[in-house]
């Protein structure tokens, strides 16, 4: 059939600013006539002439919106002279299958439907996103160039008639204008598979999760909390490496409202993994990912938490037990700037380069292409290699059970192991979630102001028996070893004399008023199996007297702790 595009007036929306990881909003904001139109049309635009005939990646977890979204951007991309778009199945791909599927083919790159972590269905959020040819999410630059475009758009280009359908697999072909428009439907997972089966050594995580002659199952609960996951929890670990699916895995369906939970795997919005796993001691290992499957959460028997920044250290430290770094070496190791440090003590340790970039997994990006970046990670579950461009929740589950294979120990002692041989990063952050933004905004401009007094270094603040004396301060600002751009105003960090330090940031990824994080950590050389939260507890005070935030939020406790 030979369809003809039009072209549609439209008048800018405001707030259209793409944040830590993409545009989120509620569902109703992305429903609003022309809204999604014109976000997709910005995008396009901002890709200038590399668009004509170009191939992009569409996809995202599945939630509430998406199949409407994609829609419009098969009739928007017609229109706009893009030659094929490569579609997940129904709509699904994951986001760390987005970035593969964009480094496998070659492509120009991928829009992921997605707000990742944030509860879906009609009443919550919906996100878009970009990634680059590299397969990362795009950096400040694109996405400042497609902010700029959605002030000023005065119109999109739409192909009305296209009606294509993409619940099943397979190659369809129309007339756009004159021109061919390809839709390709593929399986969401195979791709993604393919490449795992790559990287670790399937048959020896077989042995590990069926169990041996002489080694009995290891007992898994990886839980997908009824995101985009379920779809290849179930073809890795069910159907490759033999978990059983009644007892290994949970809430594998991919549902659009994730079931009404918080996809976000954390001890507080996982809990009902964490006390599944607490109460049967059958489980060696509990997992979860959040709802576009790059973030991951690993507990230990009866639910021994390890924390992200652990977990980096921890993998970094043993990468010679996954074949992908035998044959690709292992180069430099990062982190974002507010991740608890332990994974710089294995990097000093292994003679490697370290870097530590601002909040975000965009910026690794660079490092990875460069060849100077193998493993890195963030304190907000994100683990990932340079395999892909962005942070992997399989990826690590499947790291991590490679090291218990090859070293045949629980998670617990390994971690205790690595705690004996380097000392331990006590980790803790706080969100206070859905903020004022004013009063968020107040609070931060106090601590601004706190550290610019040229007299704050030095000060001494005292809390839990403690006393702790401010050896610096600011605002992280990065810039980037490869192609030197400045990104500024990344959290403000008040390090003390005893290598505590806490950091305050505004969340970007919030879709309803301002998430306040507040981080902070501290080494011990010798007291490594202590509480976390008892150990923390003084410097979280200092934390919190020096922002004055219980007065300017009105918040006594935070709404997560991790
Ligand atoms: C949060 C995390 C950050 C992560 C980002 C995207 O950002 O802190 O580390 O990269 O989410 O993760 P913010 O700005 O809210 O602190 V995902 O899984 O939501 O794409
Ligand atoms: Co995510």
């Amino acid at each position: 059939m030979t369809l003809s595009s039009i072209v549609v007036p439209t008048t800018p929306f405001e707030g259209q600013k793409p944040g830590t990881s993409g545009l989120r909003k509620k569902v109703k904001v992305f429903m609003e006539k022309n809204y999604t139109e014109n976000f997709i049309q910005c995008i396009l635009d901002a890709l200038g002439d590399k668009l004509q005939g170009s191939t992009l990646i569409v996809g995202g977890d599945g939630r509430y919106f998406s199949k409407q979204a994609i829609n419009i951007i098969i009739r928007i991309a017609a229109a706009n002279g893009v030659a094929k778009l490569i579609i997940g199945q129904r709509g699904i791909l994951s986001t760390p299958a987005v970035s593969s599927l964009i480094r496998t083919h070659k492509v120009l790159g991928g829009i992921v439907l997605t707000a990742s972590h944030n509860p879906g269905g009609i009443r919550n959020d919906f996100g878009i996103k970009f990634n680059i040819d590299n397969g990362g999410p795009a950096p400040d630059s694109f996405t400042d160039a497609v902010y700029d475009l959605t002030r000023q758009i005065k119109q999109y280009k739409f192909t009305p008639d296209l009606d294509c359908d993409f619940a099943q697999t397979g190659v369809q072909t129309f007339q756009v204008d004159g021109r061919d428009f390809v839709v390709e439907v593929i399986d969401s997972s195979e791709n993604y598979v393919t490449l795992m089966k790559q990287i670790f050594d399937f048959e020896k995580l077989r042995e590990l999760i069926k169990g041996t002659a002489n080694r009995p199952p290891f007992q898994v609960l990886i839980d997908s909390m009824n995101g985009v996951t379920g779809v290849y929890v179930t073809r890795i670990f069910v159907e490759e490496l033999g978990a059983n699916p009644d007892t290994n895995v949970r809430r594998i369906i991919p549902l659009d409202n994730f079931g009404e939970i918080h996809p976000d795997p954390n001890l507080t919005y996982a809990k009902d993994l964490v006390d599944k796993v607490k109460a049967d001691a059958t489980y060696d290992l509990g997992a979860a990912f959040d709802g576009d499957g790059d973030r991951n959460m690993i507990i230990g028997k009866r639910a021994f938490f390890v924390t992200p920044s652990d977990s980096l250290a921890v993998i970094a430290n043993n990468l010679e037990c996954i074949p992908y770094f035998k044959s690709n070496g292992v180069h430099g190791f990062a982190r974002s700037m507010p991740t608890g440090a332990a994974v710089d003590r294995v990097a000093a340790k292994l003679g490697k380069e370290m870097f530590e970039v601002p909040t975000g997994w965009k910026y690794f990006g660079n490092l990875m292409d460069a060849g100077r970046l193998s493993l890195c990670g963030e304190e907000s579950f994100g683990t990932g290699s340079d395999h892909i461009r962005e942070k992997d929740g399989i990826w690590a589950v499947l790291a991590w059970l490679s090291i218990i294979a090859h070293k045949n120990m629980s998670i617990e002692d390994i971690l205790t192991e690595h705690w004996k041989t380097y000392g331990r990063n006590y980790f803790t952050r706080y969100d206070y979630e859905e903020c004022d933004s004013n009063d968020a905004g107040k609070m931060m401009a106090h601590l601004e102001e706190t550290i610019a007094d040229p007299k704050f270094v030095g000060k001494e603040y005292s809390a839990g028996g403690k006393t702790y004396k401010v050896k610096q301060a600011d605002n992280f600002s990065y810039v980037d070893p490869i192609d030197k751009s400045v990104t500024k105003n990344q959290g403000i960090r008040i390090l003390f004399e005893d290598g505590s330090r806490v950091i305050y940031r505004l969340s970007g990824t919030g879709s309803t008023g301002a998430t306040i994080r507040l981080y902070a950590d501290s080494y011990e050389k010798s007291n490594v199996t202590s509480d976390a939260q008892d150990m923390l507890k003084p410097v979280v005070e200092v934390g919190l007297e020096l922002s004055r935030l219980k007065e300017f939020t009105g918040r006594d406790e935070p709404t997560v702790i991790t």
